[in-house]
Order: structure tokens, then sequence, then C-alpha cells
């Protein structure tokens, strides 16, 4: 399969030594999946970042939030009902919980490769019960003025899009959970076509249909609708289990060009690319049949998770698209690809 990525030599940008945990006790596993926007000429990540505590010796911890702070669960590694087979996740006694508790923080950089925490802007933690296992995999969406922010909310309620918007980043406006669970990956479209917001979306269904991307409209951004379903896995292809929309789709003279992540069975994650048609996006014109970056590179192939990289963040300057990913679900990567080179990879529907 070829790899169309042009990794940055300075892989990995970021990795968990490279910032402070958020609270005492508490220690960085993962930085990850960064959402991607320009603020006052720089270029800026909102970056997962995924703690836990200190691990004591025969025991499993993990933090989740509540109305008092943050509260530790411990579990002895040696009690039956336990599975951690996915170190990802815990099953207990019925119930699933996240080994790691995640936020959202902001970094910057005038070259769009050494990234800083600039002073004075807060980390976004998880608010209320919906959020409490933590916030993931922000995209970010400038339109009119105002930054959309969805991501990934958590909880024993099951995985839902959450929405904060601003304008300056120092000021948010939580709108709760837009779409219920089981959905995430959920994108807005830098414009409005025909005077209503769009979106992409990957709700899960476990019996009928599966993990496919979705198309929602909306008049205001907030409220969504008339779902569609857009994009399926393929049996037998690298993407044969789950697909998920990457950041907002990118306007070309061909259509609207989306990059998405697609998984197989093994949880093995790659790129691959689809066209949506400019007046109607519900309309899916071309996809690439093989992905367009794959892992690779060592720090794609072991890590807190390893054979992943997933993306849910650019930045386009002209044919040049740098993709901000997360690699092995460990470390903050980018890439360069040139979009004249992704649209010639497409196959036409
Ligand atoms: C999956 C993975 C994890 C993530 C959970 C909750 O298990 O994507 O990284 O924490 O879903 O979203």
């Amino acid at each position: 399969m070829k790899d169309i990525a042009i990794r940055f030599k300075e892989n990995p940008l970021l990795s968990p030594k490279d910032l402070s945990p958020s609270v005492a006790g508490l220690e960085i596993l993962c930085l990850l999946n960064p959402g991607v926007f320009t603020f006052n000429n720089k270029t800026w990540l909102i970056i997962r970042v995924a703690e836990r505590p200190h691990q004591r010796e025969g025991y499993i911890s993990f933090p989740i939030l509540s109305d008092e702070g943050i509260k530790i669960l411990e579990i002895a590694l040696d009690d039956p009902e336990l599975d951690t087979h996915d170190p990802r996740i815990i099953h207990y006694k019925g119930n699933d919980y996240l080994t790691t508790l995640s936020h959202l923080r902001l970094v910057c950089s005038d070259d769009g490769i050494h990234f800083y925490e600039p002073e004075g802007y807060p980390l976004l933690i998880g608010e209320g019960v919906n959020e409490a296992f933590g916030i993931e995999d922000c995209r970010v969406t400038e339109l009119e003025g105002i930054y959309y922010l969805t991501f990934t909310a958590v909880s024993a309620h099951g995985v839902g899009v959450g929405l904060r918007t601003t304008s300056d980043w120092k000021n948010f406006k939580n709108h709760g959970m837009i779409i219920s669970p089981h959905n995430k990956d959920c994108a807005i479209f830098e414009e409005k076509i025909n005077d209503k917001f769009y979106a992409l979306h990957r709700p899960s269904s476990v019996d009928l249909g599966g993990n496919y991307i979705w198309l929602a409209e909306s008049p205001d951004g907030i409220h969504w609708g008339n779902h569609q379903c857009l994009l399926q896995t393929r049996p037998g292809f690298w993407d044969s289990a789950r697909v998920g929309a990457g950041a907002s789709p990118i306007k070309t003279r061909m259509g609207w060009l989306e990059i998405y992540h697609g998984a197989n069975s093994d949880h093995h994650y790659g790129l691959g690319a689809f066209l949506l048609d400019l007046k109607d996006p519900s309309k899916v014109l071309a996809r690439t049949i093989d992905p367009i970056m794959i892992p690779k590179a060592d720090y794609e192939l072991t890590g807190f998770f390893g054979q992943v990289v997933f993306t849910n963040g650019h930045i386009r300057n002209g044919d040049e698209l740098i993709i901000y990913y997360g690699a092995a679900d460990e470390v903050v990567c980018a890439a360069i690809f040139s979009i004249e080179e992704i649209l010639k990879t497409l196959t036409f529907i």
C-alpha cells in the first residue's frame, strides 16, 4: 500500500514528558489527536491529554470526574472480575471505564513545529455527568468569527458529541451534548451551504449497520437533523471495522475533500480520503481504495496503542496540507501532503 505522507523529521513534535500534569498526583500517559486552528497569526493545537494516577503495585487505578473534583478508583489486578486486555478500557463487574482521563490543552507555535503553552489560556476539562470520563479528540471549525469545538464526551452513559464555542479562546460557551451516544468524530464544515451548517459524524450501531460516517445539517450549528449515511466500512479492506471523519472537509475545485481514519478488526488505523459534491455534500463523488497513510514510523508502530495514525486537525496552505496526528495514541506528530496528489488517488464512484 502506498503511503504519500511526508513525515516531519522533527516527529514526534510533542510527547507526554513535554507538558505538566493538570493536577498533582496524576501523570500524563498520552498526548494525542490534536484539533488544529490558526489564531493571532499562530498555529494552535488543542491536544488531548490523557492522565492517570501513579500506579501502585498490584492495582490498577484510574481517575473519573465527580461534583467534588477528580475521584480515583482502584481495583486489585488479581480481581477475577477485572478485564484489562485493552490498554484503553477497563471492564469491571459489567461496567466500562477508561484507563485514562482526558482533558484538552492549548499549545501554539510560530513555525508549526515547535509548540509551547501560552499563558492565560484555560485547560478544557469535562463538565457535568456526561463528561465524567473526560473529553477527547476535539475538532475545531472556524465559521463567521466563532470557533466551534466538537469533541468526544465520555461517561458511564456512553460516548457522545459535546460542543463548546469561543471567539477568544479564553471564554467558552458550553452547549452540552449535541449528538447523543454512541457517536463521535464530529467535524463541522467551515462554510454554510445553502445557508445551512453541515457536519460529519460517526454513530455506532451494534446489530444492524456499523461504524459509518454520516452527514447532518443544522440551522444554527447546535441543533442537528436530516441525518444521512455517507460512507461505510469495506469488508476485507484496511477500513473494514470502522471509519470516522478527520477534521473539517477541505474545499477544493473538485469537491469537499475529507481525510478520514479507518481501522480493521485488529485496530490498525490508517488514513484515507473521500470527496463530496460542493453544492450537495450528501453526494459522495469519490473515495480512495488504499490508505494515503499507514503506520510505519517507529513512533506509529509502538506506543500506548500501537499501529495507529489518527487525525482530527490540519492546516491548509494552497496545495500543501499539513496534517497533525496522534501516533500510537501516545505522541503528536505532523506530515505534509499535496492536496492535488490526494485528489489523484481518488477513485470516482
Ligand atoms: C475508544 C478509543 C479510546 C477512547 C474511547 C472513548 O475506546 O478511541 O481512545 O478513549 O473510545 O472515546
